[in-house]
């Protein structure tokens, strides 16, 4: 078998589309670049004293972990290099950063969760590195900045690390592609390009020690998939980005939703929720907060939160219809 790694496969599939297409094409091989090089210090954190808090507390009002900081410092270093992204909005970082010092110069915005499952960092089980690109005309208006909604992004899409690592993006023009590392080349290759997640799944993902905190809508829709569908079994990994990777390859339905005292939930629209949500709506899902297309959201703060249900078409449309009897 023939095999294609991430350079050859953007080179052939990018370079007759014109000029925008060639540049979102180099930021995936930046995340790549990044990716590969997050995905050896997660391998030998245990090692090289990589482990643990840096004693910091993020905007989150979380404590920060080495590898968090150690991954956000990775993504502004190369994409300061190569000059392709204007700014930042990362988990990490209270303010949006800039990159060049002229907002209005930069092509891109790039919104990213440098490391997602960091309660999982410590305990060798699979975590990711989650982004999104937005072009200026979607970051901009009338020369003052605005924070795009979903719709508005060219690229997204995530990097895997686990017994493998596994790149997954999608980019405007294009279908949902899975690469995978081969460790000894270093090069990420094609698995496909056209991924689709399932209509229908038996699998859903959500932490059930929340039941209590949960309104009766959202308990009805967790009892619903539990016990109310003729097949059901869960699996919760908790780092959203393994959790989403599984149920994106075998469908299923993943759920952080909201809380009757905290109704936006916990996880981050711009980094986390709308771009995975982005790719799973264009590998056939759907991307919902229970009552609204999560792409739809117009955010208000870099670091806003929204109820995040991500998964398989059909399971979404029930849940949907559970959470419309609660109006
Ligand atoms: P993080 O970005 O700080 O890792 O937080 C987000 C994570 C998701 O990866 C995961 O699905 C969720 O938080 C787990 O939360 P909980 O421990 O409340 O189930
Ligand atoms: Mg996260």
């Amino acid at each position: 078998m023939k095999r294609i790694t991430l350079a050859e496969y953007l080179y052939s599939e990018t370079h007759t589309r014109g000029e925008c297409s060639g540049r979102v094409a180099d930021v995936i091989k930046g995340v790549a670049l990044v990716g590969k090089i997050i995905y050896r210090q997660v391998r030998w954190a245990g090692l090289e004293n990589m482990l643990g808090e840096t004693g910091a507390i993020n905007v989150q009002g979380e404590e920060v972990k080495r590898l968090d900081e150690y991954s956000n410092d990775r993504f502004i270093e190369v994409f300061q290099r190569n000059r392709l992204i204007g700014s930042m909005i990362s988990e990490e970082m209270g303010e949006r950063l800039m990159i060049d010092g002229d907002p209005l110069a930069a092509e891109f915005l790039m919104t990213l969760d440098p490391l997602d499952g960091s309660s999982n960092i410590d305990v060798d089980v699979t975590i990711g590195s989650i982004f999104a690109l937005f072009q200026r005309t979607g970051g901009f208006d009338n020369g003052e900045f605005r924070l795009p909604r979903g719709e508005e992004m060219v690229a997204c899409g995530y990097v895997l690390y686990g017994a493998a690592s596994y790149f997954v993006y999608w980019m405007q023009g294009f279908g949902v592609c899975v690469f995978n590392l081969d460790m000894p080349i270093g090069e990420y290759v094609l698995i496909t390009n056209d991924l689709k997640v399932p209509v229908e799944s038996s699998i859903y993902s959500v932490n059930e020690a929340n039941y209590r905190k949960w309104a009766p809508d959202t308990q009805k829709v967790v009892d619903y998939l539990r016990a109310g569908r003729e097949k059901s079994t869960g699996r919760y990994i908790g780092s959203l980005v393994a959790d989403f990777h599984r149920n994106l390859l075998k469908g299923g339905v993943y759920l952080y939703p909201g809380e009757a005292e905290n109704p936006e939930g916990k996880i981050r629209l711009l980094y986390e929720a709308a771009p995975l949500g982005k790719l799973v709506t264009m590998a056939g899902g759907k991307a919902s907060t229970g009552r609204q297309n999560i792409l739809d959201i117009i955010p208000d703060t870099p670091h806003q939160r929204c109820p995040t249900i991500l998964g398989s078409a059909k399971v979404i449309e029930e849940i949907e219809k559970i959470y419309a009897e609660f109006k």
